[in-house]
């Protein structure tokens, strides 16, 4: 695989593991390591074998700090949206991944870290994880859209709690509001995510997919054109080997071996 400057992109046994890799700052976010995490993403997407992603921060002591303030600080109206619009484009296209992203959080996960973590699908804390939103501490307000997953993810009320005081709040919370799935003890992160991206790599990678995609797509429709939806990805996962196979193999009473085809 590809070598980066600012992460690891490691394959192995159907996942992929993206090491976000900073640990002087924190694995704050600056424009090479959008770049490059997009260039990982696409190699990801290229990839037929691969079927669960774990995405982390290197050190112990953060996941992501945020954007790179100092790298911030100078830009001027254009390149704050040229910078922001970058790091949508990015986080989007993590999220449009047909296979399950998982973020395996240890220490901070802050500003733009909080949204990386967001944009994934599935969230494990270390119990020393601290999530937050400080950026109106900065001045400006989340710019990776922390504003619209935040409140998607755990309401209105408690993301604004969050938005507006930029205060940190510790994993225990976070998944008593459901911002992350699962706490684990901060030295077994990775390993749990592992166990995670391996239960479902097991499974169906197209029943996997199209479930993401109804949740992600039906989540921006009434409920209506998103139970339509489903009836649509139903129905066409009845033209796929992993139907026959799933099925097959429960009749025979035997493990399935999906192709994800
Ligand atoms: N950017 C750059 N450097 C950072 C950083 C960051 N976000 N976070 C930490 N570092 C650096 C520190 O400056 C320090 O570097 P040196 O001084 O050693 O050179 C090193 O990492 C270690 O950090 P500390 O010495 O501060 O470590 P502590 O344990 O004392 O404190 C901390 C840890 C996480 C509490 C503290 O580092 C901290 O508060 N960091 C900043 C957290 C933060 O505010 N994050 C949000 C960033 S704003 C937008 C696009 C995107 C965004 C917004 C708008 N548009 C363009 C519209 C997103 C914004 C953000 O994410």
């Amino acid at each position: 695989m590809k070598e980066f400057n600012t992460l690891y992109l490691i394959v192995d046994e159907n996942i992929a593991v993206i090491t976000i890799n900073r640990p002087k700052y924190l694995n704050a976010l600056n424009s090479e390591v959008l770049i490059e995490l997009s260039e990982a993403v696409d190699l990801i997407d290229k990839d037929p074998t691969i079927r669960a992603v774990i995405l982390t921060g290197a050190g112990e002591k953060a996941f992501v700090a945020g954007a790179d303030i100092s790298e911030m600080k100078s830009k001027d109206v254009l390149e704050a949206r040229e910078f922001s619009s970058l790091g949508n484009k990015i986080f989007s296209k993590l999220e449009k991944l047909r296979m399950p992203v998982i973020a395996a959080v240890n220490g901070f996960a802050l500003g733009g870290g909080c949204e990386l973590a967001m944009a994934c699908d599935l969230r494990i804390a270390g119990n020393k994880a601290k999530f937050g939103q400080p950026e109106v501490g900065l001045g400006i307000m989340p710019g990776f859209g922390g504003s619209q997953r935040l409140a998607r993810l755990v309401g209105n009320g408690i993301a604004k709690e969050i938005l507006y005081t930029g205060a940190m709040i510790g994993a225990e919370r976070a998944y008593e509001i459901g911002l992350v799935n699962r706490v684990v003890d901060s030295t077994v992160v990775l390993e749990e995510a592992k166990k995670m991206a391996q239960a479902i790599a097991a499974k169906s990678p197209i029943g996997i997919s199209f479930s993401k995609k109804a949740v992600n797509e039906g989540t921006n429709m009434d409920l209506e054109h998103g139970l339509s939806l489903e009836v649509e990805l139903f129905g066409s996962l009845f033209y796929t080997k992993d139907q026959k196979e799933g099925m097959s193999a429960f009749l025979e009473k035997r493990p399935a071996t999906f192709q994800g085809k």
